[in-house]
């Protein structure tokens, strides 16, 4: 008989109507309510990418997508694949009590966020530890997949793509900004992996495409008054055309695995805008969502952990 295991897919998670928002933007300032302009403010970026995020949607596909992938690639295991998320139900906790209702015991959970941060991968794994413990449910947890072949391989697919489309002079004069998250200083202090996970994407991707012309940023920092990991991916990209003349810009958000509003509103519109100013050419290859070269490639990074643990 097939082993059961559960499957812990922990996202973001995001509105799913407009009355969502409130709650959501709360829980994501730790249960303080936004000011009604940054309320107000958070509405209009939504708004501007067509109302919700494509996120919820595309989470859903993507975790139906790898668990029929695991249970078509062997016949050890069955996969049972919940979705658990950080802001919004069904919650981490939510999801960890459905699979101890379901009889689930075991579990492995992947964060679909490829870089390993104290402030991301780590507390999302806290939290489906914690409630997993109370339920006897013992959860392997994948920490980190950004240095992943073919990870790596999605990314070098997409932008090569879009240098190839590119007129041979255009690509002379094009450099690849390679972008995640960014994430308040202070936890450089401790040690954290996350910018030198994101400086190892970089270079392999790099090498990968033969791209030599490169530069790491970051984006989306939050609204705090403590200082946040720079270069932000606009003051970057004026750095890059002010010093190095650049006229062609190829984003690459690889912090993020899907079109959601970090990546439609924050590249898609705001580095577009500095685009747009400086008169040089916008390019944002494809993100993963539910390609199915980069859904084989989290199966293997779940059967990879699946193999360590029984
Ligand atoms: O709805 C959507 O389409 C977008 C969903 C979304 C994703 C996402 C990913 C990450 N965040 C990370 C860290 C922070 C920190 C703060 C913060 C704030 C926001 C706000 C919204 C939001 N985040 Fe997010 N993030 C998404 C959405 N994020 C909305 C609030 C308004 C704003 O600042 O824009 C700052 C919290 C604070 O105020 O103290 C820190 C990290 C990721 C990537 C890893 C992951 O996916 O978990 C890190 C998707």
């Amino acid at each position: 008989k097939k082993k059961k295991l559960g499957l812990l897919v922990m996202a973001y998670g995001t509105p799913y109507k407009e009355e969502d928002i409130e709650p959501y933007y709360t829980d994501i300032r730790g249960g303080r309510k936004p000011t009604e302009e940054q309320l107000q403010n958070l509405k209009d970026r939504y708004k501007a990418i067509g109302g919700i995020s494509p996120l919820a949607r595309i989470t859903e596909e993507q975790t139906q997508a790898l668990e029929d992938q695991l249970n078509s690639m062997q016949d050890e295991v069955e996969f049972k694949a919940y979705i658990g998320l950080k802001h919004i139900h069904p919650f981490i906790e939510d999801a960890v009590r459905q699979m101890a209702d379901d009889g689930i015991t075991e579990a492995v959970s992947l964060v679909l966020a490829p870089h390993y941060s104290t402030f991301s991968v780590k507390s999302y794994n806290k939290r489906a530890n914690d409630i997993a413990e109370n339920y006897g449910i013992d959860i392997g947890s994948v920490e980190s997949w950004y240095n992943e072949p073919g990870f790596i391989k999605y990314w070098a697919d997409q932008i090569g793509s879009v240098y190839g489309r590119m007129p041979a002079d255009e690509r002379d004069k094009a450099v690849l900004v390679v972008s995640a998250h960014s994430l308040p200083e202070k936890i450089l202090k401790d040690g954290d992996p996350y910018p030198e996970q994101l400086k190892e994407t970089a270079r392999l991707i790099s090498e990968a495409t033969g791209i030599d012309n490169y530069a790491i940023g970051w984006q989306s920092e939050g609204n705090t008054p403590d200082p946040w990991i720079g270069p932000d991916v606009q003051d970057l990209t004026r750095e890059l055309y002010e010093q190095e003349g650049y006229e062609s810009f190829v984003y690459a958000p690889v912090g993020f695995i899907a079109d959601h509003l970090e990546v439609l509103y924050d590249n898609d519109y705001e580095c577009k805008v500095v685009c747009d100013e400086l008169g040089v050419n916008y390019h944002r290859p494809e993100m993963p969502n539910s390609h199915p070269q980069f859904i084989a490639t989290l199966a293997d990074v779940v059967m990879k952990k699946v193999k360590r643990e029984v």
